[in-house]
C-alpha cells in the first residue's frame, strides 16, 4: 500500500486529493495546523465522508521540525505540498506571512524531504498567478512569469526552489502550474464560490444584492476533481517535470455571474453591484492556459465543463442554505 503525505489537507484540493488517493488504495496522511476551532477545520473531509479514513498529523509549514517529525512518522512514497496562504487579495495585507508560508514553507518542506525522505516523490502546488501580467496570449510551461501580488511572488520562489532541488539533489520533485479550479468545496471568499453562494442566498430570499470587485477579469476555470487527478499523474512519471493544467477556455467574472444567476432563472444585472472594496492594488486581467504538454505526456485532460461546474456549485449552495432555513 502506497503512502501519501498531504500538506493543506483541510483545503479544497487536499480534500479532493485525499478522496482520489483513498480510492486508489493509498494510505493518506495529512498535516493539520493547530486551530482554536478544531471542530470546523475538517469540514471538507467530512463533506466528502472521508474524515475517518485519513490520518492527521499536527504541524505547520513554518516549523520545519514538525515537517521532519511528520515525514518520520508516515514515511511517505509521495508528498503533496498544497498548504499555503492561498488567497491572493489577503497577500497584500499579510505579505510577509504569505512569504513565510507560501514561499519559505515550501522551502521547509523540500528541505525536510531532502533530509528525511529523499526517495519520496514531491509535488509542488504552483499557480497560474505566476504569469500575472501575461507575456503570451496562452500560457504554457515556457511562458515567462510576471507575478502581480505578494502571493504570486511567493509561489514563484517555491516553484523555482522545487526545480532547483530537482536539479541540485536529484529529488523526484514536480511542479504543477495549475490554473484556477473550483468546486462546492472552494473557500467562500474566492470569486466563483462567492457568486454561487450569493446566487443561492438571493434565490432563497436571504439577500438582495451581491457586491463584487472587477467584473472584467478573465480566468481559465476548471473543476478541482479534474486537477487533483493531474497532480497524481505527474508523480507517476519516471521523470519529474513541470506541467500546466488548464482548460484553455477563458471566461470573465461578469460572464460567470450571468451563467450562475441564469441557472436559477435570474438576471445578474439586477443584483450584482460593483464595490471598490473588492478591487486589488494590482490585477491579473486575463489568464488562459495551454495544457498541451499534460495532454501529450500524462494523458490528462479536464472532463467537467464550466457549465457543469456552475450547476454543481449552485446546487450545493442552495442545499446548504435550505438546510439552515
Ligand atoms: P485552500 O486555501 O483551500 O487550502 C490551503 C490549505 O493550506 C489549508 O488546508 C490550510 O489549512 C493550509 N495551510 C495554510 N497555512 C498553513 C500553514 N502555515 N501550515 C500548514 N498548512 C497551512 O487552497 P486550495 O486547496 O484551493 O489550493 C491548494 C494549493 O494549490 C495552494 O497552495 C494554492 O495556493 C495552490 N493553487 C490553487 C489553485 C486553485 O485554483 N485552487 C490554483 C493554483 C494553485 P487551514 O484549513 O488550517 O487554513
Ligand atoms: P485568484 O482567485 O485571485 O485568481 O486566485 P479569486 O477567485 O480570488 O479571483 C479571481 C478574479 O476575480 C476577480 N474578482 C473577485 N475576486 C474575489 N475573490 N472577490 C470578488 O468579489 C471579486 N470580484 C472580482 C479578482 O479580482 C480576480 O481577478 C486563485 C487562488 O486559488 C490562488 O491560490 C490560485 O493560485 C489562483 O486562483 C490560480
Amino acid at each position: 500500500m502506497k503512502r501519501a503525505l498531504i500538506t493543506g489537507i483541510t483545503g479544497q484540493d487536499g480534500a479532493y486529493l485525499s478522496q482520489f488517493l483513498l480510492e486508489k488504495g493509498y494510505e493518506v496522511f495529512g498535516l493539520i495546523r493547530r486551530s482554536a476551532s478544531a471542530d470546523v477545520v475538517g469540514e471538507r473531509l467530512r463533506w466528502l465522508g472521508i474524515q475517518d479514513r485519513v490520518r492527521l498529523i499536527d504541524g505547520n509549514l513554518s516549523d520545519i521540525s514538525s515537517l521532519i517529525r511528520a515525514l518520520r512518522e508516515c514515511e511517505p512514497d509521495e508528498v503533496y505540498n498544497l498548504g499555503a496562504q492561498s488567497f491572493v487579495k489577503a497577500s497584500w495585507n499579510q505579505p510577509l506571512l504569505t512569504g513565510q508560508v507560501t514561499a519559505l514553507g515550501a522551502g521547509n518542506m523540500l528541505e525536510a524531504v531532502r533530509l528525511v525522505r529523499p526517495q519520496a516523490r514531491f509535488y509542488q502546488a504552483s499557480s497560474s498567478e505566476m504569469y500575472g501580467r501575461v507575456q503570451e496570449e496562452r500560457q504554457n510551461e515556457r511562458t515567462p512569469f510576471y507575478p502581480r501580488s505578494p502571493y504570486a511572488v511567493s509561489k514563484l520562489y517555491a516553484h523555482w526552489l522545487t526545480i532547483n532541488y530537482r536539479e541540485s539533489f536529484g529529488l523526484h520533485a514536480s511542479s504543477g502550474i495549475l490554473f484556477n479550479h473550483e468546486s462546492p468545496l472552494r473557500g467562500i471568499e474566492f470569486v466563483t464560490r462567492k457568486i454561487t453562494d450569493g446566487v443561492a442566498r438571493i434565490k432563497l430570499g436571504l439577500a438582495n444584492e451581491l457586491r463584487m470587485g472587477n467584473l472584467e477579469a478573465r480566468r481559465d476555470w476548471g473543476h478541482a476533481r479534474d486537477y487533483v487527478r493531474g497532480m497524481w499523474m505527474m508523480l507517476q512519471q519516471d521523470q519529474p517535470d513541470d506541467y500546466v493544467l488548464a482548460t484553455g477556455r477563458t471566461t470573465s467574472v461578469r460572464e460567470f455571474c450571468r451563467l450562475a444567476f441564469a441557472y436559477v432563472g435570474l438576471d445578474y444585472e439586477r443584483y450584482v453591484k460593483v464595490d471598490p472594496a473588492f478591487l486589488r492594488p494590482a490585477e491579473v486581467d486575463v489568464l488562459c492556459g495551454d495544457a498541451t504538454k499534460a495532454r501529450r505526456v500524462l494523458g490528462w485532460q479536464p472532463e467537467i465543463t464550466l457549465e457543469e461546474l456552475i450547476a454543481e456549485m449552485v446546487e450545493a449552495d442552495l442545499a446548504r442554505h435550505r438546510a439552515r432555513l
